[in-house]
């Protein structure tokens, strides 16, 4: 009888020849020469220790008890030993620190996210509560309440496990995921505490229900919430920050009420709560909790894809890897053309979708040192939405199609492939749905377009680097695509807003996925003249030829 052998993970960061190559071009060789030792070392247990732990906590889910043996209402949540190790592991590597720290300026938010790009999908989603923990510390640096950085910031970017702290993200109430501003969460100012604290510190009480709120075993949360006698609407809300547990390690008058039971991300604790007199403090204002809360919404999206891109990678590691041992028709897999040439066009979708979630890191590398100009902050305002969008809805195709690879095995539990597509269903989903963020795009527009021209600026410049006769035919099509969106804007804008917000998925698709080429066949050309490869050239001329402008079935709406 012959058994088949498992697909198996080299080194994640020495096997991965696309990640290499970006970093070669982006980031100075005395600056990659300081980093790389940090990635080898994520690649190694990435494809190693945590890889195997993954496989072997494959049935344990996190747990709620919410009551002792003697009646004591405790709602405790238990996570799973992945989970345990994942935060000691994210701690320890700096995977949140990486990027406050500092070390090497702008590069550090690359430095940082080629660390989550590979310790993603090793940890079943440990990425949510780091993205979360993330999203709070850049907004209460940039909040400017001192009291409140100093007690938390440090906490939330240390590299020592006992004393990191992750953070949650309240947003979402029974009222809805994504029209936040209907929030029913209301705050009361609490006068007995404020009178006991700091000067300057003003304490509310918080009263409602948080419907999704995951990660729930973080220790603090940002979360929205409407002081009494607000207007409705998000601009009604307010920003609170609050700790989840007294010294005694008690919830401040929080009961966890349910954990979700979700298609997939079972490893995150996703919690349904009550808030009932929770202590908070004001962030910044007693108003504009929607805009307060934005860039912490704009860091978890810089990780939605990350994370995309990172489980793109892995379903196609281990495709590869599998066609090299799997024989079928009296040859490898590896040695079917056709085999090979799905793989190859899995590859070219994930390569594109790579260098846009790492141009939006660049991006947001520049704008933390202060190293942006006007039409980057207006780029990387648009590029945020379009990138999780489109690369939100390539890793659900991309892995149910590495799935298939597989053949019968991709759909048996536990091999822990299907895993990797449920975990990949909840990215076009969570941070904003494709259309919401969709709509968002039109809103980073704005009435004035120079969001638009400097993608434009930006497309071109890609391009002016390309000259390579094979990218010729995948630099018209993004020229192609890009004058289409420019003239198709224009006539929905005419046809007025039900036509413009009809349209707005394909046209931020098509935003998208030209962006994407033209990053691909820059960084073609680049790899051509200095790493004399034609691998990204062969991915760009696939990708191109794999439908880039979408607006065509929109065109017919107007
Ligand atoms: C694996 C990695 C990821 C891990 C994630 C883990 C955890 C997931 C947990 C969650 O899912 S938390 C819930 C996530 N929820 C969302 O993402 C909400 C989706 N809905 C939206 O994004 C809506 O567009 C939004 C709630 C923002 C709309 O609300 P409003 O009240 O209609 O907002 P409005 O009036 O358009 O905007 C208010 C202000 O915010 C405006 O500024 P001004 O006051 O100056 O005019 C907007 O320009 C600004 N704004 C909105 N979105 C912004 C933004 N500014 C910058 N960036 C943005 N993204």
């Amino acid at each position: 009888m012959q058994f088949q052998a498992p697909p198996a993970l080299g080194n994640q960061y020495e096997d991965d020849s696309v990640l290499r190559s970006y970093l070669r071009r982006s980031i100075p060789s005395d600056v990659l020469r300081e980093i790389e030792p940090t990635l080898v070392e994520m690649g190694k247990l990435a494809g190693g220790e945590l890889y195997q732990l993954q496989l072997a906590d494959r049935l344990n889910e996190p747990t709620l008890t919410q009551w002792d043996a003697w009646g004591n209402r405790i709602d405790r949540i238990e996570l799973t030993p992945l989970w345990r190790v994942a935060e000691r592991i994210a701690a320890e590597h700096g995977i949140v620190a990486t990027a406050y720290e500092q070390k090497h300026g702008r590069f550090s938010r690359m430095h940082q996210c080629a660390l989550a790009y590979l310790f993603t999908p090793s940890t079943d989603i440990y990425s949510c509560p780091l993205a979360m923990t993330d999203g709070a510390a850049r907004t209460l640096l940039g909040s400017g309440n001192r009291a409140l950085i100093e007690r938390a910031v440090p906490h939330l970017t240390s590299r020592d496990p006992k004393e990191f702290w992750t953070s949650g993200q309240w947003m979402t109430e029974l009222t809805g995921g994504s029209d936040v501003g209907k929030s029913e969460t209301i705050a009361k100012p609490d006068p007995d505490l404020t009178r006991n604290s700091k000067p300057g510190i003003q304490n509310w009480l918080l009263y409602g229900r948080k419907w999704f709120t995951s990660a729930a075993t973080s220790q603090i949360a940002l979360t929205l919430a409407r002081p009494e006698g607000n207007p409705a609407g998000g601009r009604g809300l307010a920003l609170f920050y609050l700790e989840m547990r007294d010294e005694q390690g008690r919830l401040r008058n929080i009961s966890i009420d349910r954990l979700k039971d979700k298609l997939g991300t079972r490893k995150v604790p996703t919690a349904e709560l009550t808030l009932y007199g929770t202590p908070a403090q004001l962030v910044l204002g007693t108003a504009d909790g929607v805009r307060n809360i934005a860039p912490l919404l704009n860091i978890t999206r810089l990780w939605n894809g990350i994370s995309a891109v990172s489980l793109m990678r892995r379903s196609i590691a281990l495709a590869l890897d599998y066609s090299h041992n799997r024989s079928a028709f009296g040859t490898l897999l590896s040695e079917k053309p056709l085999h090979m040439d799905t793989l190859a066009w899995l590859q070219a979708e994930t390569e594109a979708a790579f260098h846009l979630a790492f141009l939006v890191a660049e991006l947001t590398g520049r704008a933390e040192t202060g190293e942006i100009d006007e039409e980057q902050t207006l780029l990387l305002r648009l590029l945020t939405p379009l990138m999780k969008l489109t690369t939100g809805k390539q890793v659900v195709a991309v892995v149910s199609e590495a799935l298939e690879a597989f053949g019968g095995a991709g759909y048996v539990e536990d091999t822990g492939l299907p895993m990797l597509l449920r975990d990949a269903q909840v990215l076009p989903i969570w941070e904003g749905t494709t259309n919401v963020l969709a709509l968002d795009a039109l809103r980073a527009l704005g009435a004035d377009d120079r969001a638009f021209t400097a993608l434009k600026v930006s497309v071109t410049r890609c391009l002016a680097s390309v000259h390579d006769q094979r990218l010729a035919e995948p630099a018209r099509t993004v020229q192609a695509a890009l004058t289409h969106a420019v003239s198709w804007l224009a006539e929905a804008r005419k046809a007025g807003t039900p036509a413009l917000e009809a349209g707005a998925r394909r046209f931020s698709l098509t935003l998208g996925r030209a962006t994407e080429l033209a990053l691909l066949c820059r960084h073609a050309q680049w790899s051509q003249e200095n790493e004399s490869d034609a691998r990204a050239t062969k991915a760009a001329r696939r990708f191109g030829a794999s439908g880039i402008d979408l607006l065509a079935a929109a065109d017919s709406d107007l």
